[in-house]
């Protein structure tokens, strides 16, 4: 019999596009499929391959018989209800970051680390964090061929990280400003802002529009970023190196969806621009372009929607040996949430 897949979270912003990404696969091993949402969205009506489902209220019983569960929901919710589907038999395969770092579950990128998939004693495996995704592919690649050592990178990450929240507000911010001649002198963008009626309640810590931020996440220790911790620590799990030397600054950028990465990243012996395309090219989930003669690289402008990394602007870094420097763009939402989630799934049925 075709194994039932759930989907928990299938109302929210990374469901829909997890529905999204169902509606589209051209293969498909599924039997039946059940929705799973908050109680309060349950009774609405989604379309999955054709067929009208109900979207069913959160309970311990939804999951009987169910073989595989994606969690697309906030960390408390799979913290507490992904052991529950387990126990009920099937396995979950959660997207917060609820279990990422704990010993006995694995995190996994199909393209990097997908024999882990078997090694989960407690039915649940982890999907990383978007930004720390949206390198993966490309890195793995890389690592895979020439052992990577050292890792620095920088982020450029999208509203839509922050959740629909983070979207409502950049859109709000941009229409305070839309038509005003700001961002000219110091405090301008945040005067139009406020004058716009726009409170204090933002998820970012400063005027997104026309503006970058340094900030991503919680204050960690000693300064950091949670997220800046998050992309070293899943860095060093998914790739297998637990004592990779990592640094990261994770910066939000006025973008809607498609988190950027600058990465500067060093192996164990030299690699060639040429050597590095031909890796790239290879990798079925990669898309090389990288001619800035003809002023082609990826942007998140193109790549958003796209399921694939993209990946350009690879040099050989000039001071710092065995090392290479490269942009990469993933839309967090696909590759960097539903789509590697649903891999998963697919992956612990093929
Ligand atoms: C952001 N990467 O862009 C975060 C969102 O650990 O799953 C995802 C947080 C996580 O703000």
């Amino acid at each position: 019999m075709a194994p039932t897949l759930a989907l928990v979270g299938a109302t929210g912003a990374v469901g829909t596009v997890m529905v999204d990404i169902m509606n589209s696969r051209e293969t498909w091993p599924w039997g039946e499929v059940r929705l799973i949402a908050s109680p309060r969205s349950a009774g609405k009506k989604i379309t999955v391959r054709g067929e009208e489902l109900t979207v069913l209220a959160l309970a311990p019983e939804v999951f009987d018989g169910v073989d595989v569960a994606m969690f697309d929901v906030p960390d408390a919710v799979s913290a507490e209800w992904a052991p529950i589907a387990a126990a009920r038999g099937a396995v979950a395969v959660d997207n917060s970051g609820a279990f990422r770092m704990d010993d006995d579950v694995p995190l996994v990128v199909p393209e990097v680390n997908r024999d882990k998939i078997a090694e989960r004693p407690r039915g649940i495996i982890a999907n990383p964090n978007c930004t720390t995704l949206s390198m993966m592919a490309a890195l793995g690649a890389l690592h895979h061929q020439y052992g990577l050592r050292e890792l620095v990178v920088a982020s450029y990450q999208a509203a839509s990280g922050a959740g629909q929240e983070g979207v409502d507000r950049l859109y709000a911010e941009a229409a305070a400003v839309a038509g005003k001649a700001v961002g000219e002198v110091a405090g301008d963008v945040r005067q139009a802002i406020t004058a716009a009626g726009l409170g204090e309640d933002s998820p970012f810590p400063a005027p997104l529009v026309f503006n970058v931020v340094p900030w991503a996440g919680s204050l960690k220790e000693d300064g950091w970023a949670s997220e800046e911790l998050k992309v070293r620590n899943e860095s060093r799990k998914i790739l297998g190196i637990p004592d990779l030397k990592v640094s990261a600054t994770c910066v939000r950028v006025p973008v809607v969806t498609t988190h950027s990465l600058t990465v500067h990243a060093t192996f164990e012996r030299p690699v060639t621009v040429a050597e590095a395309h031909k890796i790239f090219e290879a990798e079925p989930s990669v898309v090389l372009v990288d001619d800035p003669a003809a002023g082609r690289f990826p942007t998140p402008a193109d790549v958003v929607g796209a399921d694939p990394t993209y990946v350009g602007r690879v040099r050989q870094a000039l001071d710092f040996p065995n090392t290479l420097d490269f942009f990469v763009c993933g839309d967090n939402l696909r590759k960097g949430a539903a789509l590697n989630t649903y891999e998963i799934a697919e992956a612990l049925v093929g």
